[in-house]
């Protein structure tokens, strides 16, 4: 049984790790739900109707690291890189959902169902990092495609929801909304969670663009697939644009192969493939959505792979529709399913 810190237990990653906890996905002795100084006194179970053990809501300066086992970072890179090496130092093994880490060569970046042989043994660093959201739902569409046919190059243009903006993001999202909806003419300002206003609008600039161009969001899919699928030389172009969809990342993937394929052999491939479901026109909807994948448990926590082509003048060239929760198989789920392999590889005693 462990000890697990929450750590951002407000926010809209922390609150989904609690449920998934709370659904019972790891034995859990106590939770400890770790927050800013203004939520302290909340009654997070309460709130959220869960049955975990949970103590009182803590800040990090409050958290005693004694007797902890695990702390989920959920709370951005900034407290992050300033915070998760005091608690891994002191013994804690720290799943950390942010890019603080994710690049370092002591850390590992892992997706279970893609690279679980990273998690073989402990690091010495006690940090693992959770992949970027848009990232996830990519390598593990493409893994199986790379066990197929051998990856060449991947270009991705990713329609990316409000909540990965988190609590803020999704309440700007509807304020914003009913404001058009009462005056369609109304004039949005620039600022805010995203930059620009979201609401009936596409705002293809996620995070700050580098000397080249690239923004942060974009140089994530660039290079976390190149680490967790281990090909260093992988050809990744991505464009990361945020939608105004509440909730599930989709993204149009075209990827070139080394070896020929058919639609047949790519959707038989993935539909083989444990936790993706594969769509074919013979299905009603005959491709994933948002809203429906968003719509039961059980699809939130799957990948949604349709509108599987192969070019009909390039038998290596496959078109792809995905889409997954980006809080769940995107972070939250993510996180905790590397929790459970390092429990079933004997990590924690
Ligand atoms: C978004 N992908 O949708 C971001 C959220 O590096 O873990 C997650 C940021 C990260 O805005």
């Amino acid at each position: 049984m462990l000890r697990i810190a929450v750590v951002g237990a407000t926010g809209a990653v922390g609150r989904e790790c609690l449920a998934l906890l709370d659904g019972g996905i790891v034995p859990v002795e106590q939770v400890v739900p770790v927050g800013s100084a203004r939520s302290l006194g909340r009654d997070l179970g309460g709130e959220l109707g869960l049955s975990l053990p949970m103590a009182e809501l803590v800040t990090l300066d409050g958290l005693d690291p004694r007797g902890l086992d695990i702390a989920v970072f959920s709370a951005g890179a900034e407290i992050s890189a300033r915070e998760a090496e005091r608690l891994a130092s002191a013994g804690v093994l720290v799943v950390d959902n942010s890019s603080a880490f994710r690049m370092r060569a002591d850390v590992p970046l892992a997706v279970p169902q893609v690279n679980p042989g990273v998690l073989d043994d402990r690091p010495a660093s006690n940090l693992v990092s959770n992949p970027n959201c848009s990232t996830i739902q990519l390598v593990r569409a493409l893994k199986p495609l790379h066990e197929l046919a051998g990856l060449e190059d991947v270009v991705v243009a990713t329609y990316q929801a409000a909540s990965g903006g988190g609590v803020r993001g999704l309440r700007e999202l509807a304020e914003e909304s009913r404001a058009i909806l009462d005056d369609p003419r109304a004039e949005g300002a620039p600022g805010g969670r995203f930059g620009q206003p979201l609401a009936f609008n596409l705002v293809p600039e996620i995070g700050l663009p580098d000397d080249t161009g690239l923004t942060h969001e974009e140089r994530k899919l660039v290079r976390e697939p190149r680490k967790i699928l281990g090909l260093p030389d992988l050809r990744v172009s991505a464009t990361a644009v945020r939608v105004p969809v509440f909730d599930c990342h989709s993204e149009a993937v075209h990827v070139r192969l080394r070896e020929p394929v058919t639609a047949g052999s790519v959707g038989a491939a993935l539909a083989a493939t444990p936790g993706i479901r594969a769509y074919g026109r013979s299905q009603s909807p005959a491709y994933p959505m948002p809203r429906t994948v968003f719509a039961r448990p059980e699809d939130r926590a799957l990948v949604h792979v349709g509108r599987i082509r192969v070019e009909p003048e390039d038998d290596r060239a496959v078109a792809l529709w995905v889409v997954a929760d980006n809080l769940w198989v995107g972070a939250a789920l993510n996180a905790l399913q590397i929790v459970e392999l390092a429990l079933k590889n004997g990590w924690l005693g």
